[in-house]
């Protein structure tokens, strides 16, 4: 099994917490996806839209952080608990994946790419507050419940996580403000290889945003 991944894309982290929890291992290729080096070929052959994390399984290809992780929960783990299979639970997690999809990732996305690569040069407040908007939702779901779709760990966390862990390296989440999301991120800090599997990544692109925004205040 091979992974195109790399190390600061949050949907990549996801698929390697999954791959971890599932004990399942697999080649990894990095990907340069702030486009200094070529694409792999066999990146550019097997997915159109060229993105990653991108999984190539004894010939079978398929990318989107959402859909490999609930591809590897349904053909390796023989506990389906991290993808429950009574509707309403799977309900539950299927949301919180399409409102990572649909919102939490577009919102990091439009908070950092700017920056990334179109040398806007400081941080825009409305992207700020859409950040900000996220945690609320965020903060809302943990109301009920420890983990995001309810007290046990599911896809949803492995997903959400990573986004909202590199969300909270750029706008640190306010322990006063946002209680539930601020205990759900220290929750995680547990989670075996958490550190090596996410921080590191997230202090990685973090450190990039952070590196670009102090460029481009010095450029005309
Ligand atoms: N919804 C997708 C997002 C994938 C995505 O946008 N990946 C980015 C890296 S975070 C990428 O490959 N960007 C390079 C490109 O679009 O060419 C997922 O969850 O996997």
């Amino acid at each position: 099994m091979k992974l195109f991944w790399s190390p600061i894309s949050p949907p990549c982290r996801t698929v390697r917490l999954v791959l971890n929890a599932l004990k399942i291992n697999v080649e990894l290729q990095d990907v340069d996806i702030m486009g200094i080096s070529r694409l792999p070929l066999e990146l550019i052959r097997h997915n159109p839209q060229h993105t990653v994390p991108t999984l190539i399984d004894k010939g079978f290809t398929i990318w989107d952080s959402h859909a490999i992780a609930i591809y590897l929960v349904q053909k390796y783990s023989s506990d389906q608990a991290l993808y429950p299979p009574e509707p309403e639970k799977r309900a539950i997690v299927n949301q919180r994946l399409h409102f990572d999809t649909g919102i939490l990732y577009p919102t990091l996305y439009n908070f950092v790419v700017p920056i990334l690569l179109r040398r806007q040069k400081c941080i825009n407040v409305s992207n700020a507050f859409g950040v900000k908007q996220a945690y609320n939702f965020v903060n809302a779901f943990l109301e009920q419940s420890q983990w995001l779709a309810g007290d046990q760990i599911t896809l949803a966390d492995f997903s959400c996580i990573t986004t909202l862990s590199t969300m909270d390296y750029l706008l640190p989440i306010d322990e006063k403000i946002h209680s539930n999301l601020y205990k759900y991120l220290k929750l995680w800090q547990d989670f075996p290889q958490y550190d090596e599997l996410n921080l590191q990544g997230v202090n990685k692109l973090g450190k990039i945003v952070q590196e670009k925004l102090i460029q481009t205040q010095f450029q005309r």
